[in-house]
């Protein structure tokens, strides 16, 4: 019967003079939640057809010119774009919803059957997850004679996991140009992604202009010379190296970033890792600098003075001008790897602790690994004193304050949001306190780490650790063991952290990120029980189809 069935289409089609060599799969990545297909029967989408989008949404037009765009691209298929076109082949429907208007819903819908393509939607963001879903699922063939493609009738409905799906790229230790990182957020953007975490600031470079201090991204973002090699073996090129965005190109890509549905959240990473702005101003060091700023990686024991007013001054004038330059709610402080060795010493600091009354708590267990400041030390409590300022003035402008799971040390305040990177152990303890979480543990999420075993395979990054496509995708980030169904609706979701110490180019970043970006988005987008990864890897080149359509590296093996 499905054969007859198949048989009297194809020769319709035949007779109606069109041959389609290209059919649409929808087993794609990350897999939405529900796709009910019936294989036996396609409806034929052919240039000449159109694209309706049914409200005079700004919104959605431009989700549809660039479905236009994306369908033209892969298949040949030329659209005509219609607002209200009621018989148009590919329509964008959107039913804003009468329920909650603050909320905003990702759910869409597709149907397909003999009337054409229906997309649904009760928010702009779901057309255009909406639209994603249907360019993955088209094929790649580029230009064809007498293009056309198949689409197997289907019922699609979907909507993530987690509100939360984040990526970070690391511009401090490398600058990545304005137009990679559009590349990077359309990447993205591919993968279902929302959140983009752009570290702006670290000891090798400052890299956000800040206008009342001019020379802060001058002088500060440029370095001397860079360590070669894999560890720190203190052998250097020689050769300055630097770059910052101004503030004009950080609200291009603000924009850029939100008609791709993607929230920029902007870093800069205090108290430490701040040698590039010491360098600019050495008093805002306990010890008066000079600083250079650093021509290789680790943690630095030089911090901003916990102790000086000036410091406060100077963090209210960087926070201030990022919060009129990003209009997220998230601005993330760093707050990680920040010894107190210079602090422990400092004046200035030690008055600053006395003034406010903190003293070490009996079990204070020390310092952790890499310069962390686990246990509750005066010290650490002093930053703490010093988040909880800058949490305020955020508070202020309508802002929450993301650090890194160091934050915990002291004590969490206010509405503080962590950001668990030393596993998950600061999630939980943090959720357990009623705070936001972003899970992004090392060990599933640094994408700065070598994907494959054998390490000789793939350009040098930083080393021990192997973080694979199937490591990333195992990571299941809500533990109903550890917290209660009240807890773990604090954790808001996971990033993947590509951080660039080993990373200077485009291709090799690219490299790095792709496909392990492809195991993460099913750890952000499915329900677990979804999950699956010998068949996330059976739908793998289908999306690596589109990684060479758009003209970005991968890593060609999967582990
Ligand atoms: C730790 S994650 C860091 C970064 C490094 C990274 C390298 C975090 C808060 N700090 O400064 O780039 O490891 O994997």
């Amino acid at each position: 019967m499905d054969i007859m069935r198949a048989y009297c289409l194809s020769l319709l089609l035949m007779l109606a003079g069109v041959v389609c060599a290209q059919r649409a799969d929808y087993n794609i990545v990350p897999l939405p939640n529900a796709v009910a297909v019936d294989t036996t029967q396609v409806f034929v989408l052919q240039s000449g057809m159109t694209i309706a989008y049914d409200t005079h949404d700004e919104e959605a037009a431009r989700t549809a010119q660039m479905l236009q765009g994306w369908i033209e691209e892969q298949t040949g298929v030329k659209l005509e774009l219609k607002s209200g076109d009621g018989r148009a082949a590919v329509k964008m429907q959107l039913f804003p919803s009468r329920g909650n208007p603050s909320a905003v819903s990702e759910m869409y819908s597709i149907v397909v059957d003999k009337s054409g393509i229906i997309m649904r939607a009760i928010s702009p963001v779901g057309l255009f997850r909406a639209a994603q879903t249907l360019r993955k699922s088209l094929p790649v063939a580029g230009k064809q004679q007498s293009p056309c493609v198949e689409l197997p009738y289907v019922t699609i409905q979907d909507e993530p996991r987690f509100s939360y799906r984040g990526v970070l790229l690391d511009c401090a230790r490398h600058f990545f140009t304005v137009d990679m990182i559009k590349q990077f957020l359309d990447v993205m953007a591919l993968h279902g992604c929302n959140q983009f975490h752009w570290h702006l600031s670290d000891d090798q470079g400052w890299r956000f202009e800040v206008k009342a201090l001019p020379d802060l991204a001058k002088k500060g973002s440029v370095r001397e010379k860079t360590v070669i090699g894999p560890g720190n073996m203190r052998i250097y090129d020689n050769i300055p190296y630097g770059g910052y965005y101004t503030q004009e190109e950080c609200r291009e890509l603000v924009r850029y970033a939100a008609e791709r549905y993607i929230n920029i959240v902007p870093e800069i990473d205090m108290p430490g890792h701040m040698l590039s702005a010491m360098h600019v101003f050495p008093e805002l060091g306990c010890t008066g600098g000079p600083y250079p700023v650093a021509p290789h990686w680790g943690v630095m024991r030089d911090v901003l003075c916990g102790g000086n007013p000036k410091t406060l001054d100077f963090l209210k004038t960087v926070f201030g001008e990022l919060c009129d330059v990003f209009p997220s709610e998230f601005i993330h402080i760093g707050g990680d790897e920040c010894p107190k060795e210079r602090w422990q010493k400092c004046a200035k600091c030690q008055a600053k602790i006395k003034e406010l009354g903190l003293t070490s708590d009996p079990k204070n267990t020390g310092e952790g690994g890499r310069g962390s400041q686990d246990g509750r030390s005066a010290e650490n409590k002093l930053q703490t004193w010093l988040n909880h300022e800058i949490e305020q003035f955020l508070a202020q402008r309508g802002r929450s304050l993301i650090g890194w799971d160091e934050i915990l040390s002291g004590g969490l305040t206010g509405n503080a949001i962590v950001m668990s990177w030393r596993g998950i152990k600061g999630g939980i303890e943090a959720a357990r306190q009623q705070h936001r979480v972003i899970m992004s543990p090392n060990v599933y999420a640094y994408i700065d780490h070598p994907q494959l075993k054998d390490y000789s395979k793939q350009p040098q990054t930083t080393d021990s650790y192997q973080v694979s496509c199937s490591k990333i995708y195992s990571f299941e980030p809500v533990i109903p063991d550890s917290l209660t169904a009240e807890q773990q609706k604090c954790i808001l979701g996971v990033q993947a952290n590509l951080w660039t110490e080993h990373v200077a180019y485009p291709e090799h970043a690219f490299y790095q990120l792709l496909p392990r970006l492809g195991a993460m988005s099913e750890v952000q987008w499915c329900r677990p029980e979804q999950k699956d990864f010998e068949n996330f890897k059976k739908r793998l080149p289908r999306l690596e189809k589109l990684y060479d359509l758009m003209g970005v590296q991968r890593c060609r093996q999967v582990e």
